[in-house]
């Protein structure tokens, strides 16, 4: 079933790619000549000091020796295209538009204004010793001051690397210790439904262990009091407070980082992924304008957290780049009721509205009240990101919020494509409840069996993405190797996802979820690795192994089958805490099943397809076991398994 894209939606659009044909043609033009297509768009949207005449460098046939390059000869400031360019066209617009834990505690920064703050947290950054190509963590709840933090470190060319508020203490050091960060940014507490996050003591204890930390910026959010280091901690408001408001940028090269974001994957620790200034920039800035059709007097609303690349890329840098007003949001979708996003929808005028699937199905299964008494008029766009939806709350969202007048882009990305991949353009393409449909011009997806052999046409497969775009990844922080490793090494010649996928025959795509080891819990990206690990670390525990089931609500949820050490018993509690502390708050094991052993080849390798079966509640279809280490473990499993 197709949904046609509603007339207000398509009249008076302001992106150029304004219905299918035109689609088609800037596709075929990016597929033909990706230098000119980015080189022309880059130069349209980016503020370049020098600008560049050089397109793709390298390729992932060459990925091997080194990082490939986009515009390799141009330098530019990234926040000249984010602040100091919209000066004299847009200065008293509202760039950051903030709505706090409490409804309606409301601050509106203009472009002139954050223009002025970021060069003064530059100054403040430079002030304390913060070098170009040094990493600042920001460990922030969701205030205008974490942007500023990431635009000040920008500014001075230093890489930023935002570790989202919910991660434990640990987690936290191991990604201090990664990159080698200088100083960390932090605030007093977050405020999130009327409840503190300790951030500024989880950072001291963080740093319990993290010599390279000489600095701890601490933004005052709330008037409880905070454990002092003297010496090594430094009030925001003293330190960017008393700083001069006037900084020249220094323009850098194309391929400067801009920042490092850790992000799970199928085995080890969480991973650093590396985003460059020049080609993140044009790839977030197109992607925005484009797909959400971004229009002068739009009230753009991501409801994401900076923590998360969606943050990155579609509150901060993608719409600044844009001149966009982009909205911040601190508090929770449940805070004080389920009609938080509806209530500032009505309030702010929101006109794009974009947030994840599980936050969706959350707020459809509290009714349609908390929608239907407010005016939602406004809104154009409606956007999803993080997990596939199903259709019944996409056909909520399209009818209960959207009320048949926007069209819905269901956008399929990750952390390591930097911007939306495949994804409708709002005032282009028909929708279909389930589908992120079309790949953006200059993303050539392709489907793979597990040989690597395209599926051409109709079909299911592996999803890879065939050649180099201006916004993806180029390494994981220290650790080159790692990169190809993880994302070349599948297919020959291609980049792998990680995704499964299947293509219709109008071209759709319907992305199936992850096919490795990741997660996806409530939009979370989390390793079963990264549990596992965490459980094993109990005394009591021999062996664990983890896997995603199907979740009503949270899309999956993660169940943990765990061995205990001869002759102990296992504590159920202490393995949650266990990964509360070593991951996060949102590191929870749903389903908690002590087993006598796991379901081993002879070889000794952990069948997880067995494992998720049984967790799936299909233990009555596993197929052949008979080349199980021991096939009788299955039969004890799957009789006490919780489903
Ligand atoms: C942006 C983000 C990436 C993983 C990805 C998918 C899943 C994201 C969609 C989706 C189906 C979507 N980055 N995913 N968007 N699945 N439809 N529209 O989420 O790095 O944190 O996660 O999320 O599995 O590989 S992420």
């Amino acid at each position: 079933m197709k949904y046609e894209v509603p007339a207000r939606v398509r009249e008076s659009a302001a992106t150029p790619i304004r219905d299918l044909d035109r689609y088609r043609e800037a596709a075929a033009q990016a597929v033909h000549d990706p230098d000119g297509f980015w080189l022309d768009v880059t130069r349209a949207r980016v503020a370049w000091s020098k600008e560049p005449t050089e397109g793709l460098v390298g390729g992932f046939d060459t990925i091997k020796r080194g990082p490939l390059s986009w515009f390799g000869d141009g330098e530019l400031n990234v926040t000249v295209s984010c602040l100091d360019r919209h000066l004299a066209s847009r200065g008293d617009k509202v760039a950051i538009l903030w709505e706090g834990d409490e409804p309606g505690d409301v601050r509106k920064i203009t472009y002139r204004e954050l223009h002025a703050e970021v060069c003064k947290a530059a100054n403040a950054l430079t002030e304390l010793g913060l070098k170009r190509g040094e990493r600042a963590i920001i460990y922030m709840g969701m205030v205008p001051e974490a942007a500023i933090a990431m635009l000040a470190c920008a500014r001075i060319g230093a890489v930023h690397s935002v570790v989202f508020g919910g991660f434990s203490a640990e987690a936290l050091r191991d990604r201090i210790r990664d990159c080698g960060a200088e100083i960390v940014i932090t605030q007093d507490v977050g405020l999130r439904g009327s409840k503190h996050i300790p951030l500024k003591r989880t950072t001291d204890e963080a740093l319990e262990g993290s010599p390279s930390v000489k600095k701890v910026l601490v933004y005052k959010r709330s008037d409880v009091e905070v454990p002092w280091n003297e010496g090594r901690d430094v009030w925001w408001h003293d330190a960017v407070g008393g700083a001069s408001a006037e900084h020249e940028p220094h323009a850098f090269e194309a391929e400067h980082p801009l920042f490092v974001l850790y992000t799970s994957g199928s085995t080890g620790r969480p991973k650093g992924v590396v985003h460059t200034s020049g080609g993140y920039l044009t790839y977030t800035s197109y992607t925005h304008a484009t797909v959400f059709d971004l229009r002068e007097d739009d009230v753009y609303a991501c409801v994401a957290d900076v923590g998360w690349i969606t943050g990155h890329s579609y509150i901060v840098y993608g719409p600044l780049a844009n001149g966009a007003t982009t909205l911040m949001f601190e508090s929770i979708p449940t805070y004080p009721d389920a009609g938080r996003y509806w209530d500032m929808v009505e309030r702010h005028k929101i006109t794009i509205f974009y947030t994840a699937p599980t936050a969706i199905r959350a707020l459809a299964a509290q009714g349609d009240a908390h929608v239907d008494k407010r005016d939602l008029s406004s809104l154009r766009v409606l956007g999803t990101v993080g997990e596939p939806i199903n259709p019944e709350a996409w056909e909520w969202y399209y009818d209960v919020v959207g009320k048949g007048r926007c069209n819905i882009v269901d956008t399929w990305w990750q952390t390591e494509t930097g911007g939306i991949a495949i994804s409708p353009i709002a005032p282009a393409t028909p929708t279909a409840p389930g589908s992120a449909t079309l790949p953006m011009p200059g993303i050539q997806p392709s489907l793979r069996t597990p040989e690597g052999a395209v599926i051409r046409g109709p079909g299911q497969g592996l999803l890879c993405i065939d050649h180099p775009w201006p916004g993806q990844a180029r390494t994981v922080w220290g650790d080159h190797d790692r990169f190809v490793a993880t994302y070349f090494s599948t297919i020959e010649g291609a980049y792998f996802t990680g995704d499964g996928c299947r293509r219709d025959a109008d071209g759709y795509h319907w992305i199936t979820g992850r096919v490795d080891d990741v997660l996806n819990v409530s939009g979370h990206r989390m390793g079963t690795a990264e549990f596992e690990a965490a459980i094993v670390s109990v005394d009591s525990v021999a062996e664990a192994a983890v896997v995603g089931y199907p979740h009503d609500l949270k899309g999956q949820g993660v169940y943990a089958y765990v061995v205990a050490q001869e002759g102990e018993t296992v504590d159920l509690t202490e393995l949650n805490q266990a990964c509360r502390s070593q991951i996060g708050a949102h590191a929870k094991l749903d389903k908690i099943q002590v087993v006598p052993g796991l379901p081993k080849t002879r070889s000794g390798k952990v069948m997880r397809r067995i494992l998720r079966k049984i967790a799936e509640g299909r233990g009555d279809e596993l197929g052949d076991t008979s080349t199980l280490a021991d096939p009788g473990v299955v039969d004890v499993i799957r009789e006490g398994a919780l489903v």
